[in-house]
């Protein structure tokens, strides 16, 4: 669509993340912020219920689909899915109600977050899609409620995710980070300090999370969900029979653990790493345990007695991580960024270690930028390749940058620095999701 017919247009801001990694879904807290890369839409209203959804990275294709659930999918992976995401998620939505009439839209998207970098470029999509199907038709809905409901609506295109991406992307605050708890969603947004900056470095190393990455994802918070089942059968046979869906349920009543007693827990009760077979002996539910395999995309059964389970140790670094936050917060509050940068390179050791989702690229990276003055370095976002994120005082923020140049980006070849252009920046926490009227 040409510029002046456009009657609307969607912002909706990527995210970094800088301690809780793949805590979300586990119910434990993140501290993530807002960028000022951004996905784009605009938008014209239609007179019918149709989308006609175009985006500059791929000329020449024009996507078409009824605004009707369920709306049928593009194969995985197609950019168009992130797109039918957000307007189901809508569509399906309490809040949406029903509708005499649906206004349909057309839409073009452009943007500026690097994909598949960790930065959550589709999650902005699928909230920017969602924002662009209320606006045309004249609703407001709370963020909150929306970030809630686009956190399961983007389970639409195979991710098995938590809410980080969403909450972010539709509450962020210029100048402050977000403390970010779930189940329910609670939002808190902290001041960050002007003498600390936040670098973002991409690898220019690719997770695909439409392709292995997201079997790698995916068999993570498979592996949370089997530790949280094997849990409840230890706690059970302590007559604490109460079920509970993730690890962070037991911060509540009756269980109303603290992180000290939590890992305590999971270093009694699990073992680092289970087959097949012994998850079910030890739950004592093949039926359940089989349909959790599927849900999480493990569809060949024939493959399951060769799968592992690292229980033990993905749960380590959960409780790790989630801790990680809460200290994060007072030393952030308490003007204290060396402990803070300190908490990030814990954060970081645990991710890598425990959770296994860095990589070698990925570690050579942080400490580049530890090697060179950074206060603290980690991975930011899902892992296996992608993006991290360093903190340094601002006037330490050139030597920083050069001293990555020369430890990292220096060694790489012509091809894979070519697939960014500004791989390394620094990154100030910006404003939320918005939609507003072109005039
Ligand atoms: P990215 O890095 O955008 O794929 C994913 C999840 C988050 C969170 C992080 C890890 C989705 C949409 N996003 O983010 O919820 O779990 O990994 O902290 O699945």
């Amino acid at each position: 669509m040409k510029n002046n017919l456009a009657d609307f247009e969607v912002i909706a801001p990527g995210r970094v993340n800088l301690a809780g990694g793949h805590t979300d879904y586990n119910g434990l807290p993140v501290l993530p912020m807002a960028m000022e890369q951004s996905i784009r839409i605009e938008g014209r209203i239609r007179d019918d219920a149709a989308v006609h959804v175009s985006a500059k990275v791929v000329p020449g294709e024009q996507v078409e689909f009824q605004l009707q659930a369920p709306i049928p999918k593009h194969p995985r992976g197609h950019w168009a899915n992130y797109v039918k995401a957000g307007m189901q998620g809508v569509l399906e939505s309490p809040f949406w109600g029903s509708h005499e009439k649906i206004c349909g839209c057309d839409l073009s998207i452009s943007g500026t977050i690097p994909q598949g970098v960790g930065l959550s470029s589709s999650s902005a999509l699928v909230v920017a899609s969602a924002l662009a199907l209320l606006h045309a038709n004249g609703r407001k809905i709370d963020p909150i409620l929306l970030a809630e409901r686009m956190a399961e609506a983007e389970y639409y295109v195979g991710t098995r995710g938590g809410g980080m991406d969403q909450a972010t992307c539709l509450a962020g605050k210029a100048g402050h980070v977000l403390k970010i708890d779930f189940f329910p969603l609670r939002i808190k947004p902290v001041l960050w300090p002007d003498s600390i900056a936040i670098i973002v470095c991409d690898s220019l190393i690719r997770a695909n999370k439409t392709q292995n990455a997201l079997l790698a994802y995916n068999k993570r918070a498979l592996e949370c969900k089997l530790a949280a089942l094997l849990l409840h059968v230890y706690l059970c046979a302590q007559g604490q029979t109460q079920p509970f869906a993730r690890l962070g349920d037991l911060f509540n009543p009756p269980w109303s653990m603290n992180y000290e007693q939590l890992s305590e827990l999971i270093a009694e009760a699990l073992l680092e790493e289970y087959d097949f077979e012994q998850i079910l002996e030890q739950t004592g539910n093949e039926n359940q345990v089989i349909a959790l395999l599927k849900d999480y995309s493990f569809t060949d059964e024939s493959a399951f007695s060769s799968l592992k389970f690292a229980c033990g140790k993905r749960y380590r670094h959960i409780a790790n991580d989630g801790r990680i936050v809460e200290q994060s917060l007072t030393q952030l509050q308490a003007g204290n960024a060396e402990s803070f940068g300190r908490l990030m390179d814990e954060g970081h050791t645990s991710e890598r270690d425990d959770y296994e989702i860095s990589s070698p690229d990925l570690n050579r990276l942080v400490e580049a930028a530890k090697e060179s003055g950074a206060l603290g370095s980690r991975l930011t976002g899902a892992g296996f390749g992608g993006c991290t994120v360093s903190v340094v005082r601002v006037g330490d923020i050139d030597r920083v940058i050069s001293g990555i140049e020369a430890g990292y980006y220096a060694d790489l070849d012509a091809e894979t620095r070519s697939r960014n252009s500004q791989p390394v920046f620094v990154s100030t926490p910006a404003e939320g999701a918005r939609a507003a009227a072109l005039t």
